[in-house]
């Protein structure tokens, strides 16, 4: 059942493609909800999940928590914010379990039990919002209604479950293919090439540099033959440069955000001084989507947008604000420390500000709106504005889509990655835990940086990192210009570490069919051991995922180890893979183990009466048969099977057979 609240007149956002009558007087809202604040009580047996990608556990008690999508790179265990905003969690205590979705582009504070350990306090910036509350029997049932609620996921071509390699830094055709020998060479598996920003001409979206890359078209089609593709970025900011036509159509037309006089809002980003095309405007997201059509022309198939917090580097005021905070220093002798933290801050105080923002204007549906009001909105209509037009380009073939800002409402138009990890250990875990919050808000089509984006990755790590992310998704190494090269070829194993890809490619049949079926069905892909099991100890396992109906997987997360404790909520089939193989496979019974993984060892845990397929080694999807395979699991086992030619835009369960 789901149940609504209206405050005032809430800014559409399109999150929801269902239509709920207003109930205000229902008991449950008027107990919660004071005016902008909303509160439950909590005690140790109480549980809150998702909140999307957001920071720290799975289990969200213990900290604040700032709906705002920020171009935060350093996620540390004390921010509040990262790139996305999306507003869906649930509670469960000993006697109830609800879901709750704030609809409200608004800053939204959550303290769930921070502040006083008893109390989930939320802040809702804004007068108007709309409140769902979602009651059902279990947390799976209420992910479930509210995923009817806000509409059907992304899906991506069956090829991007494949493996890509991205980095930051690629600069010319001849570094792109070099990555493809060097994988060839080296016999790892590979779907996707990424292209970063220096594939465009000054940064400028839809314009390629063409002394580095003079035949785009035909690089496309030469790596193409080979089952790779190129997956360029776009980012949020039009160079502002005479003759350019993305710029120049959008000043005539008016699809840029405004400043407060009415001019065209100036900010500075990569390409230097850019506008911000106004996405919450729809003639505007149809121009900017169907710019995509300059490079689908040439073969690409797929995309991924950055930047569109948005970020904003600097404006004039934030120059401005810094000169004349440091003016008065100039050529004095006593510089106090107050001084200096003053002229640290007004040079900090420059990039994605409040003040510039709030010096941004939307044009929706004919009202002006500032941008500070519908900030989480930006990123979802960027992606939303490319996935509406590549569906109209591309009405029969799903293209690859995925975003870094994202508001919930964008599933349904693209995928996400979440942005600048680092090469830390404790990245494999945040990772683990985003995807479920990820899942429960309709996101299903993720992943993390591989390797971690910022820093140095050791080759301990990266096989690690691997041995959990053939499991998501989205399977993307990515690193940052400058870092330690992170190419799986520039280890010294880098047989141990292409056997780990070998493991995701037999494993593709069963990875999309679970992908396809989540997405059919509203069902979640990564969920913890707590959604299914309500044993003490498994309600209150965060390093450890079910994977659909059929596995559990407990990824090594720490340096230095040779296994790690595991724990089983009933008997299951343990299959540890080693060189591209199964090495053992062994029944456990329910409780604690220690399981013993070298470095390239690896297991998934095979639920009671279950099998999974397994296929043969294939170093991309192409190669992959998806037709016949063998099976992993128990004898006698049936397993429902979703196998579509991988690229239709239809989803149905004609598709599933049993097998
Ligand atoms: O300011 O395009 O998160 O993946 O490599 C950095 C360069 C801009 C941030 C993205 C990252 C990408 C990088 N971008």
């Amino acid at each position: 059942m789901i149940f609504k609240y209206r405050r005032g007149n809430p800014i559409k956002t399109d999150s929801t493609v269902m239509y709920i009558e207003s109930n205000n007087e229902l008991d449950f809202f008027n107990k919660i909800i004071k005016d902008k604040k909303i509160l439950f009580d909590i005690d140790e047996n109480t549980f809150v999940y998702g909140l999307g990608g957001s920071n720290r556990g799975i289990n969200k008690i213990g900290y604040t928590y700032t709906s705002y999508c920020s171009d935060d790179p350093v996620h540390t265990e004390d921010k509040t914010s990262l790139y996305a905003a999306q507003n869906f969690f649930v509670i469960k205590n000993k006697k109830d379990i609800f879901g709750i979705f704030i609809d409200s582009p608004s800053k939204i504070t959550y303290d769930v039990g921070f502040t006083e350990i008893d109390k989930f306090n939320i802040e809702i910036e804004s007068e108007d919002y709309d409140i769902y509350y979602i009651k059902s029997k279990t947390i799976l049932d209420i992910v479930k209604e509210f995923r009817k609620l806000v509409g059907r996921s992304y899906i991506p071509p069956r090829w991007a479950f494949g493996y890509g390699q991205s980095r930051w830094g690629y600069m010319n055709e001849e570094d792109i293919i070099r990555v493809y020998d060097k994988h060839y060479e080296n016999n790892i598996g590979l779907d996707m090439i990424y292209l970063d920003i220096d594939y465009m001409d000054n940064f400028k979206d839809f314009t390629i540099n063409k002394e580095r890359f003079p035949d785009l078209e035909k690089l496309v089609k030469n790596l193409k033959n080979k089952n790779v593709r190129l997956i360029p970025i776009i980012d949020a900011g039009v160079k502002i440069e005479k003759g350019y036509d993305v710029y120049e159509e959008g000043v005539k037309k008016g699809y840029f955000c405004k400043d407060e006089k009415g001019n065209d809002f100036v900010g500075s980003v990569w390409p230097g001084l850019v506008h911000f095309p106004d996405f919450l405007n729809k003639d505007a997201r149809e121009w900017f989507g169907m710019k995509y059509k300059y490079l689908i022309d040439k073969g690409i198939e797929g995309f991924w947008n950055d930047m569109n917090e948005p970020a904003i580097f600097f404006t004039d005021r934030g120059i401005e604000n810094m000169f004349s905070k440091i003016e008065k220093y100039r050529g004095k002798k006593d510089i106090g420390v107050f001084d200096l933290w003053e002229m640290k801050d007004s040079f900090m105080e420059m990039n994605n500000s409040d003040l510039d923002y709030k010096k941004m204007y939307h044009n929706l549906d004919g009202n002006i709106i500032n941008h500070y009001n519908v900030h989480n909105l930006y990123g979802y209509n960027m992606t939303r504005s490319a996935g509406e037009m590549i569906e109209k380009i591309s009405p029969e073939e799903r293209k690859l889509l995925f975003s870094r800002a994202s508001f919930i409402g964008m599933h349904r138009y693209g995928g996400i990655w979440t942005g600048d990890n680092f090469s830390w250990w404790s990245h494999i875990l945040l990772s683990m835990q985003q995807m479920v919050g990820l899942n429960m808000c309709g996101f299903m089509y993720i992943g993390s940086d591989i390797g971690g984006f910022s820093g140095n990755c050791s080759e301990d790590l990266m096989m690690r990192w691997l041995e959990f992310a053939t499991f998501t998704p989205l399977m993307r190494n990515h690193s940052a210009i400058g870092t330690r090269n992170q190419e799986l070829y520039q280890y010294k194993n880098i047989n141990k570490l292409s056997s780990i890809i070998d493991i995701r490619y037999r494993l593709l049949p069963y990875i999309y069919s679970t992908f396809m079926k989540c997405v059919l069905r509203d069902e979640m892909y990564f969920k913890p051991l707590a959604f299914e099991f309500d044993d003490e100890i498994s309600i209150r396992i965060d390093d450890q995922l079910l994977i659909g109906d059929e596995i559990m997987i407990a990824p090594v997360y720490k340096a230095n180890q040779n296994g790690r404790i595991v724990y089983l909520p009933e008997e299951m089939k343990m299959v540890k893979f080693k060189e591209s193989n199964v090495l053992c496979e062994e029944i456990l019974e329910k409780g604690h183990h220690y399981i013993k993984t070298e470095l390239d060892e690896f297991c998934i845990f095979i639920r009671k009466g279950k099998k999974i397929p397994y296929a043969n080694i294939a170093k991309n999807e192409s190669e992959v048969n998806f037709d016949v395979f063998n099976f992993l699991g128990y004898d006698n086992a049936t397993y429902e099977y979703y196998n579509d030619n991988g690229i239709v835009r239809e989803v149905s369960e004609k598709y599933i057979k049993t097998i």
